[in-house]
């Protein structure tokens, strides 16, 4: 496994952190095939049902590492590094029929601020910031920032963030709705295993089947929405989750849920 990341499973939660602290985690192309590989990984394994991306180090992810990208010898095209790095990412991130939690650990730059709102869960310490950055370098946002901040915060906000590129702190993130939450350095790590943990031991098939209504609730009008969740509400009443939660409510105990 490349040494630009981490990546670890522990009791049905799985951990991939970026891995190149000295450039605050910025992604060179190794760095980005690496996340693609265990993202891959983690959909296939059964037995993860939680999965978080985190970084090494002061930084959550600085973005494109900008040394590799102008490299005269071997700097990689845009068409290179939207295409193969930054989209299959977040298309993984959002089909994946897991919950992703982006923990952000320290600031969070450009893709890297993208790529944590593009997760199910964005929850950052407080010593972390955001900032959209691309403006600042006459770039224009990717990784699906123009998609995912107006639906988050609004098209006026939105706008301001990725025209602007000011920094915002991990609590502005939080009061305008661009993150679910900020939490005190002293128990971010904590916070976060307790809540990897907490989605790992739910009915996490049920959770993954609500990701793919979230995501089909962009392109639908409501006629479509209501009969996808009938469709997703039969095969969820199918599964075992679903009897076990029925049970345990009914014989007052707590359930133990599968995934299945
Ligand atoms: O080809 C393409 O570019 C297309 C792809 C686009 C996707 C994108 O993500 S574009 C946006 C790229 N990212 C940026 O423009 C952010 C650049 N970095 C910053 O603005 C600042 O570093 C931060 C706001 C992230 C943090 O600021 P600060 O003051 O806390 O730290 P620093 O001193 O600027 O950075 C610390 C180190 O990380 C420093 O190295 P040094 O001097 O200690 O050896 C710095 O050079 C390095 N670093 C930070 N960001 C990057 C980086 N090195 C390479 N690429 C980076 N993006």
């Amino acid at each position: 496994m490349s040494a630009t990341i981490t990546f670890q499973k522990d009791n049905g939660v799985a951990t991939i952190a970026l891995n190149r602290p000295d450039v605050f985690n910025s992604f060179n192309r190794e760095m980005a095939l690496a996340v693609i590989a265990a993202l891959d990984d983690c959909a296939a394994d059964a037995d993860v049902r939680a999965i978080v991306l985190t970084g090494n180090g002061r930084a959550f992810c600085a973005g494109q590492d900008l040394n590799e990208a102008i490299d005269p010898n071997n700097g990689i095209s845009f068409e290179v590094i939207l295409n193969e790095h930054y989209n299959p990412i977040i298309r993984r991130i959002r089909s994946i029929e897991k919950p992703v939690i982006a923990a952000v650990n320290g600031v969070a730059a450009g893709a890297g601020a993208n790529i944590a709102f593009a997760c199910d869960f964005a929850v950052a310490s407080k010593k972390a910031s955001f900032t959209q950055a691309f403006s600042k370098i006459g770039l224009v946002p990717d990784s699906g920032g123009t998609f995912f901040l107006p639906r988050l915060v609004g098209l006026q906000r939105a706008t301001a963030l990725m025209m602007l590129s000011d920094k915002v702190t991990a609590e502005e993130a939080e009061s305008m709705g661009l993150i679910y939450k900020a939490i005190d350095d002293t128990e971010f790590a904590f916070f976060v295993e307790e809540l990897a943990n907490r989605l790992a031991a739910m009915p996490t098939k049920a959770l993954g089947m609500t990701k793919r209504l979230i995501n089909a609730g962009f392109n639908h009008n409501l006629d479509q929405q209501l009969d996808m969740e009938g469709e997703l509400q039969v095969l969820a009443g199918e599964s075992y989750d679903y009897k076990e939660g029925v049970n345990a409510f009914l014989e007052k105990r707590k359930a133990v849920f599968k995934g299945i």
